[in-house]
């Protein structure tokens, strides 16, 4: 048995317990993940908290790592399903606030792409804040974004993109609304590791949003400026 068989997670405090959980992500260990999480969920953390303090956290480890050639496609693939892992328990408890509607949003990552785990942590949030989400997962064309617009009628539309190849994509969808004439109808909010501010105007977005959190804020302002414009 080796050293590593011998570590009771429960028996670690909570700063070793977050970076053995750390560790357990970047060995792909799913049951880890969800013990851990479990843990901390015992211990009074907050679903946010352990979100961005553990999981979130983690994954930044792996992606240097994965940038530097250290870590390869299959064993990111394992620490993304591990984080997803987690992700499933605190999902419900993200979405238990009981906020009153706030307004619905289309939500997929952009045609070429498959990274989905940003994607899936901002639908979370925003489903916490209390807006309805419709996700179209991954690899969307513009087609699958029009159709999804036409048929839920959403206030808001998400897109991500994790490659800098991916991104200029998002510009063809927004270009594809302009021409449709309604571009206008829809908040357009972009967001991903690659993009920043300059980008998302660039591109006609409303919004770039660093992060989940933001994408909630940010997400809440537009659509109560829009209520404020309609009503006055
Ligand atoms: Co990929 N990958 N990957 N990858 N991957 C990156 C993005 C990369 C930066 C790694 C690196 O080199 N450091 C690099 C891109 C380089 C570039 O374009 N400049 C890269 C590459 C190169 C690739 C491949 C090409 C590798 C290959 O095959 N040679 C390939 C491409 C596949 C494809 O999409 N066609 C590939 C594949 C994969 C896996 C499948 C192995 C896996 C994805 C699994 C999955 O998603 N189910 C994977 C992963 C996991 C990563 C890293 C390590 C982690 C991404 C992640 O989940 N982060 C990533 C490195 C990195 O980003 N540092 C990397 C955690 C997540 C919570 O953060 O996604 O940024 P993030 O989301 C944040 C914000 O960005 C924002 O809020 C989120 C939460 O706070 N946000 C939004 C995101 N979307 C939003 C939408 C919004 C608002 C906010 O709408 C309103």
């Amino acid at each position: 048995m080796s050293e590593e068989d011998d570590i009771i997670l429960s028996e670690l405090n909570d700063e070793e317990l977050v970076e053995q959980m750390m560790d357990d992500l970047y060995d792909g260990l799913k049951e880890e993940i969800e013990e851990g999480v479990n843990i901390l969920l015992e211990r009074g953390w907050t679903p946010y908290d352990v979100l961005t303090k553990a999981l979130v956290a983690g994954m930044t480890i792996v992606g240097h790592d994965f940038r530097d050639g250290i870590l390869f496609v299959p064993e990111v693939l394992l620490a993304a399903n591990a984080m997803k892992g987690g992700m499933a328990i605190l999902k419900p408890l993200l979405a238990e606030t009981g906020a009153p509607r706030m307004g619905k949003m289309v939500i997929g990552t952009v045609k070429g792409d498959i990274h989905d785990i940003g994607k899936n942590l901002v639908a979370m949030m925003m489903e916490g804040a209390g807006f309805e989400v419709v996700d179209l997962g991954i690899n969307n064309a513009v087609e699958k974004y029009l159709e999804a617009l036409e048929t839920e009628k959403p206030e808001i539309l998400g897109m991500s993109a994790l490659l800098t190849t991916t991104m200029p994509y998002m510009k063809v969808v927004i270009d594809t609304l302009s021409e449709k004439g309604i571009r206008d109808d829809y908040i357009v909010l972009v967001g991903g590791a690659p993009l920043n501010e300059e980008f998302g105007k660039a591109i006609g977005a409303d919004a770039y949003c660093r992060d989940a959190a933001v994408a909630v804020e940010t997400a809440k302002e537009f659509v109560s400026r829009r209520h404020n414009q309609m009503n006055g």
